[in-house]
């Protein structure tokens, strides 16, 4: 049984999402994936925030661009946490999208991340299952140490060679795809 929920907009939220799902995958959290839009099949988005709790999800996250409405709509038919990624999308590059997530009226909330922050997303569902689940919170105390060593790391080299030679070595890491 899928733990969360990854519903979108459209498919053309999928190359965004990928990165919300990886993280899923690497905490090793069962989801499931699925597309349904507030605006173009609500019946089908109703249905699925309707029957989250019966099908054992615990967390959903409703990735949309534009007029985003999805992650709102999804909240108003289950007591189920909704996180709302917006995606950067149209001529307002997700700003719209995320001003419809985190500008919710009072009384039915959805938990934003940033434009894009598909990795946010997926972090803060984690956590949100850590709660009950030590085994997951352990995961993802570990999960902060690695970044936490990584970017320690980054601080000792910088020191080391300096400004200039840095930035030129990431330089080099882009062009070859690191
Ligand atoms: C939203 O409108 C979707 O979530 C998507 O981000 C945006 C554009 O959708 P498409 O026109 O690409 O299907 O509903």
């Amino acid at each position: 049984m899928a733990q969360v929920a990854v519903i979108v907009g459209s498919d053309s939220d999928l190359p965004v999402v990928k990165g919300t799902v990886e993280i899923l995958e690497e905490f090793g959290v069962a989801y499931e994936l699925t597309i349904a839009s507030a605006h173009r099949t609500p019946k089908r988005a109703m249905d699925l925030a309707m029957t989250a709790e019966e099908r054992g999800v615990d967390v959903i996250i409703a990735a949309a661009g534009a007029a985003a409405h999805l992650p709102g709509f999804l909240a108003a038919f289950t007591t189920v946490p909704v996180i709302g990624l917006p995606i950067r999308s149209g001529a307002l590059e997700g700003v719209d999208a995320l001003y419809s997530m985190a500008q919710m009226p009072s009384g039915i909330p959805v938990a934003t991340v940033g434009i894009n922050n598909a990795k946010n997303a997926a972090l803060l569902a984690v956590a949100i299952l850590g709660v009950v689940d030590e085994e997951l919170r352990t995961k993802l105390k570990e999960y902060r140490k690695r970044q936490a060593c990584a970017l320690n790391d980054r601080a000792v080299h910088l020191e080391e060679v300096g400004l200039r030679a840095y930035l030129a070595e990431k330089e080099k890491e882009k062009e070859k795809g690191g």
